[in-house]
């Protein structure tokens, strides 16, 4: 942990400098070598669009003892903005009066609320919607049972959260940077990722874009502008804040946008991207997937504040808290957040609130840790893809037949694809040491000659289908 928070840390201070690098190239100051980070910078003719837009009216230290008064109508000229004074000694309360309230349009029959205010979708792109929630459903329920029947090694799944998956997906444009956690396959779907190349990842063949490297589930494609998985929990969203920093300074009609869960929140990347996105105005939308456990720990035992949205403005990020399993609702905020996050460039937190109805990871029982009958209560009451089934077939836009018919197709080709993924080679053991270094170090070149001989010795420990 102390080393992923140094590592982002670093990544923070570079991306910094690089920015400041930046600035002083802008302004023609060639002749400084060492970069070197200038606040005034910010300030000149072509930074002036890319910042300084939603800070507090800043100030110039004035007359100090003049501003130094017990009295309301005076004000402390405070760096940073300046600050009413107050006789009245008063703590801010630990929580809000009220929780934040949760946005969603459709109740829980699928029938749009009265008097709520929500862009519609077209018919085209909302039986895409459903065609997709029903496809991550079924494929979930395939790798699942590859996996319990010992053909590949981990799966998990999205039970729960196909509408946060794919209505966020929905809303977005193929140009804005996807840096994920590990339960968002669907945006992937949603990009067009293909049956077979989710397979071949799941199986780790040759086609696979990670070269069989990472466990399966590990989806990645820069085709697709989806930054590959890395498990360390929350390592994305200061990766994503510093692309979102680049679309800012290209000026690309385009944000990043990244997708963590409750237990992400409650790690230290996420406070550290979230202070520097603030502050940086960076066109960056977080997405939390708060689904009531990290694993075996609930939310009670991650914090006491209302959840996830709160923090957002304690880092100066506009906020919001949505229904997650309303894939209108999710549609909706999304698509507001990426319109305030390009047109005003800042960052936007949205809490999505939802239930992982699925066990973490086929490496868990959660049966050991929560009532059996809270799952099913989510899995039955509050399924996102029902809901949004009875909103579309009361639209006149899908029916039982239809219905059948998505779900055989999907079953059908997904079979044919781990079929075909199976069959395929995996990479060659050469492909364990490539990649990574421009010329290979002297240490991996020895590795690579224990492990040849390490295989020759016990071949009968090692596959057979890998090309040595
Ligand atoms: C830095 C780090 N710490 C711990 C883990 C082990 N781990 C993997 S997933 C997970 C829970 C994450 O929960 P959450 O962010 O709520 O996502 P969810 O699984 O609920 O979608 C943990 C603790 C990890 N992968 N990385
Ligand atoms: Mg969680």
């Amino acid at each position: 942990m102390a080393l992923y928070m140094r590592k982002s840390t670093t990544i923070l201070r570079h991306v910094k400098s690089k920015m400041a690098f930046m600035a002083s190239l802008q302004r023609g100051s060639r002749s400084s070598s060492t970069p070197h980070f200038d606040r005034n910078a910010l300030c000149q003719p072509n930074f002036r669009n890319l910042s300084n837009i939603h800070r507090f009216e800043s100030t110039i230290a004035q007359n100090h003892l003049s501003s130094v008064c017990a009295d309301e109508n005076q004000v402390l000229d405070f760096p940073g903005g300046s600050v009413k004074f107050t006789p009245e000694m008063r703590f801010i309360s630990e929580s809000p009066l009220e929780r934040t309230s949760c946005f969603r349009v459709l109740d829980d029959n699928g029938q749009p609320i009265l008097g709520g205010s929500f862009e519609q979708v077209s018919m085209e792109t909302a039986v895409k919607m459903y065609d997709n929630m029903v496809t991550l459903q079924t494929m979930d329920t395939i790798f699942f049972e590859a996996q319990r029947q010992g053909r590949i090694s981990f799966y998990l799944t999205t039970n729960g959260e196909e509408a946060i998956n794919i209505a966020s997906a929905a809303a977005l444009s193929m140009e804005d940077l996807i840096f994920p956690q590990y339960r968002e396959p669907g945006v992937l779907l949603w990009r067009g990722f293909t049956f077979q190349e989710f397979a071949n990842q799941c199986f780790s063949n040759k086609y696979d874009n990670g070269k069989g490297r990472q466990m399966p589930i590990h989806y990645g494609s820069k085709q697709l502008n989806y930054v590959t998985i890395a498990s360390t929990v929350a390592s994305q969203l200061p990766h994503a804040v510093g692309a979102a920093y680049s679309l800012k300074m290209e000026k690309k009609d385009a944000c990043a946008v990244t997708y963590f869960g409750d237990g992400g929140s409650s790690e230290g990347d996420f406070h550290a991207a979230l202070n520097f996105a603030a502050v940086m105005e960076a066109p960056v939308i977080f997405i939390c997937r708060n689904n009531g456990w990290a694993i075996s720990t609930p939310t009670s035992d991650q914090f006491r504040s209302d959840g996830v949205v709160v923090r957002g403005q304690a880092y100066g990020v506009r906020s919001i808290r949505v229904d997650g399993n309303d894939a209108l609702a999710v549609y909706n905020a999304v698509k507001a957040a990426r319109q305030m996050a390009i047109s005003e460039q800042r960052p936007v937190l949205i809490e999505a609130l939802t239930y992982r109805v699925g066990h973490h990871s086929t490496s868990d029982d959660s049966t050991k840790y929560r009532p059996a009958n809270e799952i099913e209560s989510w899995r039955l009451a509050r399924d996102p893809v029902g809901r949004f089934r009875k909103w579309i077939e009361r639209n006149g836009w899908w029916n039982c037949e239809a219905d059948t018919q998505l779900r055989n197709n999907a079953r059908k080709q997904l079979l044919q694809a781990i079929q075909l993924a199976e069959k395929e080679e995996k990479p060659p053991l050469a492909e364990i040491f490539s990649d990574v270094y421009d010329v290979p170090p002297s240490n991996l070149g020895e590795q690579e000659t224990w492990l040849r001989e390490t295989v020759k010795k016990h071949p009968q420990d090692y596959p057979s289908d890998v090309s040595l």
